[in-house]
């Protein structure tokens, strides 16, 4: 008797992990990304609403490549092009926290999307402010939402600062920005970094670990040529628009004498469906805020730890290290034709 009940027992238990796993397969996870939209964010948005791992909840814009304003229509067509209306798409900050905004038509085209005029949107905007609508979504799913930010972290600084607890409770935050070897502004700083870096050093130090996926890593996962190709075959409102987007891009990186275009943006959504398409290392990082030649870095300390210096008498003495508690997983390079294959993958047919 009593081994039937253990044999019972042993059944039920299976039963209980072959769900538990099956149901987490299923299960897609829920996401919110905030955007600057932007032609690499456009692309983002729309690998993100065409992956079935993936339940996106919510857009929040903030003003970068595009001002706020702009950014919430253009936040709203991308949804609208897609079907998607059930998306919450919110307005939040609409500037940086301590600098004047600098938009990047440069890169962008004047309206951020390669200058294509979208239908209007069906969708229309959430009327929660984007920082307060990641707040009460983070405590309306705790430890379920990976945070997406791919442009300037004010939303993200904002609402942390607002209520530091979103920083246990969410699943995951994967950001587009910085980077541990050059920038894309200047010598040393990464657009989305450089473009609020008191939100940015506010973010990095929340006490959530922070998955980065920098400029340096975007700039070796380049769309080019032969993937445009194979975007181009397919046809339909989504396609059409990604490819002309994404030739766009191109042209515009082939210009200024690339090879081809960085998926920056896109890598981070990718990086949240499979960090396996990347190498990550544990680090610190701060952001600099007051440097000279360096306001806007992401500097990252390689070493774990920081010399201990102490005052002897009129000048001080080495002893040891003190340990600096990682705060970020950094990307150090992709694997960058499994996800332009993903990347294909998920968008042809659309
Ligand atoms: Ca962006």
């Amino acid at each position: 008797m009593k081994h039937i009940h253990i044999t019972s027992a042993r059944i039920l238990f299976s039963l209980l992990v072959f769900l538990t796993a099956a149901l987490s397969q299923t299960t897609p996870r829920r996401v919110i990304i905030d955007t600057d939209p932007g032609t690499d964010d456009a692309l983002a948005i729309l690998l993100a609403l065409n992956s079935p791992e993936f339940k996106v909840e919510a857009l929040t814009v903030v003003p970068g490549n595009v001002d706020a304003h702009q950014g919430l229509e253009n936040a709203l067509k991308i949804v609208s092009l897609a079907n998607r209306c059930d998306v919450a798409v919110a307005a939040g900050a609409q500037h940086p926290l301590n600098q004047k905004l600098i938009t990047a038509a440069f890169w962008h085209g004047k309206n951020g999307l390669a200058d294509i005029e979208l239908p209007h949107s069906k969708c229309k905007p959430d009327s929660r402010f984007g920082p307060d609508l990641l707040i009460e979504m983070i405590h309306k799913y705790p430890h379920e939402i990976t945070l997406i930010p791919v442009g300037p972290l004010t939303n993200i600084a904002l609402a942390v600062s607002k209520d530091p607890s979103i920083a246990t409770l969410v699943k995951d935050i994967v950001i587009m920005g910085g980077s541990i070897s050059g920038g894309n502004v200047n010598a040393v700083a990464e657009a989305n970094i450089y473009n609020d870096p008191e939100a940015a050093q506010i973010v990095f130090n929340a006490g959530w670990m922070v998955t980065m996926v920098g400029s340096d890593v975007g700039e070796r996962t380049l769309i080019t040529r032969k993937y445009l190709t194979q975007l181009q075959s397919s046809h339909g409102p989504e396609s059409d628009f990604i490819a002309k987007i994404a030739e766009f891009y191109l042209d515009r990186a082939e210009k200024s004498g690339y090879s081809g275009a960085a998926m920056y943006d896109p890598l981070a959504v990718g990086v949240a469906l499979d960090p396996a398409l990347v190498t990550l290392k544990e680090m610190h990082v701060d952001v600099e805020t007051k440097g000279e030649f360096t306001r806007g870095e992401t500097v990252t300390n390689r070493m774990g730890a920081n010399e201990k210096n102490v005052l002897h008498g009129d000048h001080y003495e080495i002893e040891g290290y003190d340990y600096l508690a990682p705060n970020a997983r950094v990307c150090l390079d992709s694997n960058a034709d499994r996800f332009l294959n993903l990347f294909i993958s998920r968008i042809k047919g659309k």
